[in-house]
């Protein structure tokens, strides 16, 4: 069984990411016609012949291989954890027999690297191994990424409060993504896919911002064994949470390949249990738990949640700009969901312990939605604000509502095989804010402001759209 280990407390000595430096050097050299090769393990994610990222990979296998074996990955869809849980065991395996060829030992594992963690803020860094030296001679190193340290908002992890995994249509109430058929590049996401996933990889940028080259970067693999390590957590956490009970989930085969260069094929069922996936691997400080030990409960947890209805839209497409754009909503909420839009009195300090009790009652759950959003490029992530005071030169951050991580946004505005080039939908949960907007002097019960800055300053060639916005409440 390996064990797979937290990259931040490998204890002194350790030689994990040595032998994986070593390894990523010795399949940097095999030709992109090898499975076995560093390009051709990226390019099962995604592959784009034009990309910088992808100069000098030739010669590629033939169309027929590359059409079957590439680009694969699986986002906006429920089978973003099984896929890239299975993605990820080939690769350790190829890695771990790598290791051995090498002369080195017998148990490498793929390490993760837990970003959550944010009690110790060093682990908001790219581990050192990754970053220094920022030369080729390091084969852990890649050249392009715009950040080497994420930001606390990137990492948090409301997502594992989520009981179902599937989504509702276009709200991800879901942890695990909405119900598709093969979805390289998807429209909805899941939460955990949306953060942290989304936005460590737009954080990042350069090769890890764009999913036809993210796993070309090295640290791709380690932050995806934390996303795959977070699935196992959320399992954990029990209260009828559980994998998809459906066919169409558990059965449906993927194709890779193996150590030995075989095609081999894998399903979702396949993996649900960590143990059971090829060698069998757990992570350090995880029980292996089955995904699917609450199907008996599967029934009552998918019984149909309270439908939210739509509190206000906005049709009219719209461009990003480099700086702020707003996006003005009229609330035009129906009679029953008024008083979750009401004004309240404002909230001093001596009142606040008072009303402790009802500000642990939950806020009215409320979405805001991004719908269409299409583009070109690799998008910066954007941080989006409710009623700014926009006369005002610094940004107010208790209007903070949300970042947006549009991962893979050019692929999905391009129609192809398995999208239709709509665009992605992206939803933030702004329960929380607007229910402390609601006493701050700005607020109007009939109109909201919605402001969408980007981190960092727009690229060349880089465009966004969004084509609706809306806001939904129950
Ligand atoms: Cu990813």
């Amino acid at each position: 069984m390996r064990v797979r280990k937290n990259v931040y407390e490998l204890p002194a000595g350790d030689t994990t990411l040595e032998w994986y430096e070593k390894a990523v050097a010795e399949m940097k050299k095999r030709p992109t016609t090898d499975p076995t090769s560093w390009n051709y393990q990226g390019a099962i994610h995604g592959f784009k012949a034009d990309n910088k990222y992808w100069a000098g990979a030739a010669p590629l296998p033939s169309e027929e291989d590359r059409k079957e074996f590439w680009n694969r990955c699986q986002h906006a869809s429920w089978y973003f954890f099984s896929w890239h849980r299975m993605y990820l065991a080939y690769f350790e395996q190829i890695v771990a027999s790598v290791i051995v060829e090498l002369g080195g030992p017998k148990d490498w594992a793929l390490p993760f690297w837990n970003y959550c963690d944010t009690s110790h803020p060093e682990v908001l860094n790219i581990p050192p191994a990754f970053t220094t030296p920022a030369k080729e001679s390091n084969a852990l190193w890649i050249e392009g990424r715009e950040h080497n340290a994420l930001e606390k908002s990137d990492v948090g992890l409301e997502a594992m409060d989520l009981i179902p995994f599937v989504g509702m249509d276009y709200v991800p109430k879901g942890f695990g993504g909405p119900q598709t058929a093969f979805s390289h590049s998807g429209s909805t996401f899941g939460a955990l896919e949306q953060k942290p996933h989304n936005l460590v990889h737009l954080r990042i940028g350069g090769a890890m911002g764009d999913p036809d080259t993210a796993g070309l970067d090295p640290i791709f693999w380690l932050h995806h064994a934390n996303i795959d390590r977070l699935w196992q957590e959320w399992i954990n956490l029990g209260y009828e949470r559980h994998n998809p009970v459906q066919e169409s989930w558990l059965d449906f085969p993927f194709v890779f390949h193996n150590a030995a260069s075989e095609p081999v094929q894998m399903t979702s069922i396949e993996v649900e249990d960590t143990t059971q996936v090829l060698d069998g691997y757990v992570y350090e400080g995880v029980p292996p738990t089955s995904g699917n030990t609450a199907s008996f409960v599967a029934l009552k947890a998918e019984k149909p949640e309270m439908p939210l209805e739509v509190v206000a839209a906005n049709n009219d497409a719209k461009p990003l700009s480099g700086s702020i754009t707003t996006i003005p909503l009229k609330l035009e909420p129906p009679k029953k969901l008024k008083a979750n839009f009401m004004a309240l009195p404002a909230v001093d300090a001596a009142a606040e312990v008072v009303s402790q009790s009802t500000e642990e009652q939950k806020s009215p759950t409320t979405y805001l939605l991004f719908e269409n959003v299409t583009g070109k490029g690799v998008p910066p992530i954007y941080d989006v604000y409710l009623n700014l005071d926009t006369e005002k030169e610094a940004i107010d951050e208790s209007h903070y509502a949300g970042s947006i991580g549009l991962f893979g946004l050019e692929n999905a505005s391009t129609p192809g095989t398995h999208q239709d080039g709509s665009g992605m939908n992206y939803a933030l949960d702004v329960s929380f804010i607007v229910n402390e907007l609601r006493s701050d002097s700005s607020w109007k019960e009939d109109a909201l402001d919605i402001h969408i800055v980007p981190s960092t300053p727009l690229k060349d060639g880089v465009e966004v759209n969004v084509g609706r916005i809306s806001l939904y409440s129950e």
